[in-house]
């Protein structure tokens, strides 16, 4: 395989994409290019310290051939995060995450074939559909694609994009699709951060419904050290799955949180459920670890959630300027 020796990161201002740099500074010598539009959910702050010489940011978006093209044909490899994220608000609003999360990926992907660039298509599980809690079953690369969301749907569709480029026109893709992160500089819109916040604000955390939908969590770090091993060793035209392990129900979680942040554990509030939302994700992570000899890191939940909530508590002058105005869109939804 070629050398790869410069690395596009496309969404690597986000919360999973940033720390995948971090991982890239400290574990190889490559070079890296961010390729970022800093929409609501980038931070800078997140890419503070780095070597210059090392990572360029280049803001700009995955979906204008214009940006996207030239910045391909100098990189080696992209790897493809930029993504809108969040399943709430792709309730409200679908149209960003059908341009970014469909266009963009075709926008990338036509460049990667133009220019014969190796691609890594970052993904989620939920191209899955759910599971029932009490299914023996996980998912595995052979489950067959069910989405429930307007976001999961343009992931699924991104997915079969890039599989179809790497059929129809021999572009040198893998895919990857992980479970749920969590970790440092994940946006307090989302589950863990958002109810860390409240507690540190006095305010109850808030669980959909009745709290039984299962998440199968993983560290940030360890998606990233599981990414750079298919960069590194993953066959091409192949998906890998990326999981630690690690389900627990939101009551679970929640009442870890409360317990850890010193609180009753019963001192939080049921809320509006999510419309369509989706009971149980597991994922059977055999494949990466038997051939491609990946282990994750962080075995121990609870430690990783403490460590988080310090993280958290540390860098509120990170998310304090988006709190209100993330609980005040939460509110009108009853959530
Ligand atoms: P995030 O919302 O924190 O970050 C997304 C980043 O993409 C932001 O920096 C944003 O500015 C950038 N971006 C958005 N639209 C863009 C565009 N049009 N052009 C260029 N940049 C754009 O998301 P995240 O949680 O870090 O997720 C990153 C990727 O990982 C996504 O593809 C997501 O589907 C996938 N993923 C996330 C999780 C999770 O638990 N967070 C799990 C599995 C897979
Ligand atoms: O306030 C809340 N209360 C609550 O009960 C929020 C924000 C969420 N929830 C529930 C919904 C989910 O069951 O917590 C669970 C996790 O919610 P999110 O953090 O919104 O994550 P999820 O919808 O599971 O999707 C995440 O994992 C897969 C990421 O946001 C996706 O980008 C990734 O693909």
């Amino acid at each position: 395989m070629r050398r790869v020796q410069r690395v596009l990161v496309t969404g690597g201002a986000g919360f999973i994409g940033s720390n995948f740099v971090h991982h890239l500074v400290s574990h190889t010598d490559l070079t890296v290019t961010v390729l970022d539009k800093l929409t609501y959910a980038a931070s800078r702050d997140a890419l503070a310290g780095l070597p210059e010489s090392r990572v360029r940011l280049v803001v700009g978006d995955v979906a204008d051939a214009g940006t996207v093209d030239p910045l391909v044909a100098e990189h080696d490899a992209v790897v493809h995060y930029a993504a809108e994220s969040h399943n709430d608000n792709s309730l409200t609003d679908p149209s960003p995450f059908v341009q970014t999360n469909l266009i963009g990926t075709f926008t990338l992907l036509e460049a990667a074939r133009r220019h014969d660039t190796r691609l890594h298509h970052i993904s989620t599980d939920e191209v899955y559909g759910d599971l029932e809690l009490d299914d023996p079953e996980r998912f595995t690369e052979a489950t067959p694609y069910n989405p429930s969301s307007p976001y999961s749907s343009t992931k699924a569709g991104s997915d079969l994009l890039v599989r179809a480029w790497v059929r129809s026109f021999g572009v040198r893709a893998t895919i990857s699709n992980c479970s749920n992160n969590y970790g440092p500089w994940q946006h307090i819109e989302k589950f863990i951060p958002r109810q860390i916040t409240n507690v540190v604000d006095g305010v109850r955390p808030k669980l959909y419904g009745s709290g039984e939908n299962v998440r199968d969590w993983i560290h940030a770090d360890d998606h990233s050290s599981a990414v750079l091993a298919i960069l590194e060793r993953g066959a091409i035209g192949e998906t890998y799955l990326i999981g630690a392990d690690g389900e627990k129900n939101n009551l679970e979680v929640v009442r870890l949180i409360l317990g850890l942040m010193g609180q009753p554990e019963d001192a939080f509030d049921h809320v509006t459920d999510r419309a369509g939302h989706d009971l149980r994700y597991a994922i059977d992570s055999t494949k990466l670890r038997t051939e491609l000899g990946w282990l994750p890191q962080f075995g121990d939940f609870e430690a990783g959630l403490a460590a988080t909530i310090d993280w958290y508590r540390e860098h509120e002058a990170w998310w304090r300027p988006h709190k209100d105005a993330t609980e005040a869109t939460y509110a009108a939804k009853g959530q």
